[in-house]
């Protein structure tokens, strides 16, 4: 790997750089790490060191690192069509196809697809899109999308918004009118004395008493993550996504899968929905959608919305210019092309996800680790001061961060939310790659618990 001047890179970096989620004053006392390169599952920086990327990136590169075939259909179409727009009675070939794909990869009854550039702006279409349907059906007070505290939907207005993300809603003064929020299906620390399944039926019932407080005549959708993924990773009871189904019906809900970390594999299904029995009116898709190789977002709608949004709303007044991009799409599009024909996560999930999930399962045994949770190719394990009281160790996720450091020194990449460390490895990780990762993980977690022991001695 090419070595880079580090230091200059990052005075360069802090002179002109606003990263985001980021605390510029405490990131410029230690500078940015600098990524160059990537292969496979691991990623290299300014100085050479490798990591193993236990989180795909961002939770999207779910094909890995270094595939070529992503590189020369980038390199084609930039020459053949570097862009045109989809706007005004237009469409190119990579929108087309993609759009076609699509449809044959998601449910059966999901058929229509809008495009856009990420999963913020797609849930951005999702709360216009929800309105403007009901709005078409001559029911213009149905209007209002409720979600789930704690659950992450991107962070533009409407994302933040639709998000149940406590600091984010407040910069900025959010949420935006007409979003109302309900309890996640977080049994670790919520469920109390209840079984898992009294917890789930529970957690679901919140969603049927908001529904009734506000009128199922005002209520347009309810959106969420299969699995909620920045939210720490929490994996709902098995009964909770059939009673969502069963409530949104009852009252005529439309139901919105947010699927931009669930989707393309990450749970070992092609999609989170299909995995939880979830029957979505809408899905929205980012991240594994390119395995991250290029930016883009889709809004994929079920024959019934289409009908109402395609065949009787008149003009969608919404749009972006990079709507079905035709690099974008033609990343995308080869990208599925390669999930099939490899058919990696079916490989996935036949001879890897059942080991990785016994790992996390065996690192449940830690003294540090209070739960450990998981699904597919998402885990996570929560840090504790008392495994019996679970008591948290406090301090605005500090012992995260602490696990997250010594993660980093130990070449590997673990996101902390708030005390609970993040695994969302790309979906081609070996078994000898899991091992690997565990034991930097066990020795992560040994090292912050000596550490986090003598600093509370
Ligand atoms: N929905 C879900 C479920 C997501 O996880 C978005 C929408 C927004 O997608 P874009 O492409 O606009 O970022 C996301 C994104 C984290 C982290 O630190 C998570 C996301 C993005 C950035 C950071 O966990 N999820």
């Amino acid at each position: 790997m090419r070595q880079y001047d580090t230091a200059e890179l990052q005075r360069l970096d802090q002179k002109h750089h606003i990263h985001p989620f980021t605390d510029h004053q405490e990131m410029w006392q230690k500078g940015a790490r600098i990524i160059t390169g990537a292969e496979n599952i691991y990623i290299y920086d300014s100085d050479g060191k490798k990591y193993l990327d236990g989180m795909s990136g961002l939770w999207c590169v779910n094909i890995g690192y270094g595939r070529q075939e992503l590189a020369e259909v980038a390199k084609l179409q930039m020459e053949q069509l570097p862009y045109y727009n989809s706007f005004f009675q237009t469409a190119q070939l990579p929108a087309v196809e993609l759009a076609e794909i699509l449809a044959e990869v998601t449910p059966p009854h999901m058929n229509q697809v809008f495009f856009g550039c990420s999963g913020s702006d797609g849930n951005d279409t999702v709360l216009r899109l929800v309105r403007h349907y009901w709005a078409s059906l001559g029911h213009k007070n149905k209007n209002i999308v409720i979600s789930r505290i704690n659950g992450y939907h991107g962070s533009t207005m409407a994302g933040a918004s639709l998000g149940g993300m406590k600091p984010m809603h407040a910069q900025g003064g959010l949420p935006i009118p007409d979003i109302a929020h309900i309890d996640q299906p977080y049994f670790y620390r919520e469920g109390g004395d209840m079984s898992l399944e009294e917890f789930g039926r529970q957690r679901a019932r919140c969603l049927e008493d908001k529904i009734l407080e506000l009128g199922a005549d005002r209520v347009a959708a309810f959106i969420g993550e299969p699995v909620q993924g920045a939210g720490g990773v929490i994996v709902p009871p098995d009964n909770y996504w059939p009673e969502i189904n069963r409530i949104c019906e009852k009252y005529d809900v439309l139901l919105c899968a947010d699927e931009v970390i669930c989707g393309f594999g990450r749970t070992g299904e092609w999609f989170g929905s299909e995995k939880f029995g979830i029957e979505p009116d809408v899905m929205t898709m980012a991240k594994g959608l390119s395995s991250g190789y290029q930016p883009i977002g889709a809004v994929m709608v079920s024959d019934k919305v289409a009908e109402g949004l395609v065949n009787k709303g008149g003009e969608f007044v919404h749009g972006y210019t990079y709507s079905g991009h035709p690099v974008a799409c033609a990343v995308a599009l080869k990208n599925i092309q390669i999930m099939r024909d490899e058919r990696i996560i079916e490989n996935a999930r036949d001879n890897t996800m059942d080991y990785l999930q016994s790992k996390v399962s065996q690192l449940g045994e830690h003294p540090l680790v209070g739960d450990a949770r998981g699904t597919g190719f998402l885990a996570a394990l929560e840090l504790v001061k008392n495994k019996e009281t679970r008591e948290n160790f406090g301090n605005n996720g500090a012992a995260g961060a602490v696990c997250r450091d010594f993660a980093i020194e130990n070449g590997l990449v673990m996101r902390a939310v708030g005390d609970s460390m993040i695994l969302c490895p790309p979906l081609i990780i070996s078994r000898e790659q899991i091992d690997e990762l565990h034991g930097k993980i066990l020795q992560s977690l040994d090292q912050s618990l000596e550490y986090l022991t003598e600093i509370s001695a």
